[in-house]
């Protein structure tokens, strides 16, 4: 039976998210529209079957073809990056961070990580987080002029004698030199990882620096800038490979989302494609052209602007809105962003002083430096007369007039 047939209640939540993501422009850096084979693969009857363990090395029986699944996934995924191993069972990022700490270090070993507020994520030792609580995360900090200052890494490291040094961020918008962090962390003996959950489209494509070849271990999510579907992946040095599947399964995991890994299987296929690099291009050039935009309006942003998807605006500085204030108007505009902290902010993470957003899912939809600037003037707009609810409507008519233009799942309904 059909959703539409079986579960009116749940049909008519769906179709009102499906109009909202068509209306509306997606403009969280961390979110993407999968394509249409992605989507198919994720509602497959590999969701039926249990598979705990690896290729050939399974616990249950009937995994002959599960087997070639995760095989496509991975082979891959290896091509993409240039991995030596490849673990595609991670159900998320946060879960792929924790395996991949699980898999090198023991308790109470000391991490060098980003500061949050800087562009880190919740699982590179925020205190509110579980992990934090078994690791000893000493956590650093962008220079005041927004880059990754290597010399007060290079300090910290050697004072600290970390056992991991930690790169690859949510919120940070500029590129990494991953041979300096490689050197740093070679000097005091320490393991190197990066978390490339937000880049890994654009690094995939080489708009970015991979890290891959260098480091010891690379985490990711599959469903940002990768396009694919809501899932983590982890790479490793081959003399990594068995501590980190352990880590895995059965350290930290069960059976593995089979249906996840055929539509992991499927992106990753497609960020082989040619297009694909063209796509990635088009990301960075949107998310320039936006920055320009925002810099001619006189908007302050951190890191002094984007070297990849991204933007983190001070919107108190700017505008003299909150971050909560600038989201919530935003969304009556059907432009979605997330409220954010910037560096060492003075306001709290539920109304910060910053929104961060990105051009991956617009980039999806077919938009270029044009609608950008649109979008750039419909923000400003939205964003000075935050509480202007006639303007910002007027806009939203505008959104969506724009949005028509770049049908998305044309034909699709629940
Ligand atoms: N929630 C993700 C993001 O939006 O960046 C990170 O986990």
């Amino acid at each position: 039976m059909t959703i539409h047939a079986y579960d009116p209640d749940l049909s008519a939540a769906l179709n009102a998210e499906l109009k909202r993501q068509r209306e509306g422009l997606e403009m969280i850096p961390s979110e993407n529209f999968v394509s249409e084979s992605v989507l198919e693969a994720l509602g497959s009857i590999a969701t039926n079957k249990y598979a705990e363990g690896y290729n050939g090395r399974r616990y249950y029986g009937g995994c002959q073809f599960i087997d070639q699944i995760e095989s496509l996934a991975i082979e891959r995924a290896k091509q993409l990056f240039g991995a030596e191993h490849v673990n595609v069972q991670p159900l998320s990022g946060a879960p792929a961070n924790i395996a991949a700490y699980s898999a090198i270090l023991e308790k109470g070993d000391t991490v060098l990580g980003m500061d949050l507020s800087h562009g880190g994520h919740l699982t590179h030792g925020h205190p509110v987080t579980y992990i934090a609580g078994i690791y000893n995360f000493i956590r650093y900090k962008t220079s005041p002029d927004g880059t990754l200052d290597y010399d007060n890494l290079r300090a910290m490291a050697l004072e600290h004698k970390p056992k991991l040094v930690l790169v690859g961020y949510s919120a940070y918008s500029r590129e990494i030199d991953y041979a300096r962090v490689k050197e740093i962390a070679d000097e005091v003996g320490a393991y190197t990882m990066a978390d490339i959950a937000h880049i890994a489209g654009l690094i995939a494509a080489g708009e970015m620096n991979n890290p891959v070849p260098l480091f010891d271990l690379v985490t990711t999510t599959t469903h940002k800038t990768l396009r694919g579907p809501r899932g983590g992946m982890i790479m490793c040095k081959e003399a990594l490979a068995k501590a980190v599947d352990k880590a895995v399964f059965p350290g930290l995991q069960g059976g593995p989302h089979e249906n996840v890994i055929a539509a992991k299987a499927i992106a990753f296929r497609e960020a082989l494609e040619p297009e694909f690099k063209e796509y990635a291009r088009q990301i960075r050039v949107n998310a320039k052209t936006l920055e320009g935009e925002f810099r001619t309006r006189g908007y302050t942003l951190c890191f002094g602007g984007t070297d990849n998807h991204l933007l983190l605006m001070d919107v108190v500085a700017s505008r003299g809105v909150s971050g909560k204030e600038a989201q919530i108007a935003l969304d009556k505009a059907g432009i979605t962003v997330n409220k954010n902290t910037i560096p060492d902010d003075a306001r709290g993470p539920m109304d910060p002083s910053g929104i961060r957003f990105g051009t991956p899912a617009v980039t999806t939809r077919g938009m270029k430096e044009d609608d950008m600037k649109q979008i750039a003037a419909w923000m400003d707009d939205a964003i000075t007369n935050a509480k202007d609810d006639a303007r910002l409507e007027a806009i939203r008519l505008g959104v969506k007039a724009l949005t028509d233009r770049y049908p998305l799942y044309q034909g699709l309904s629940y």
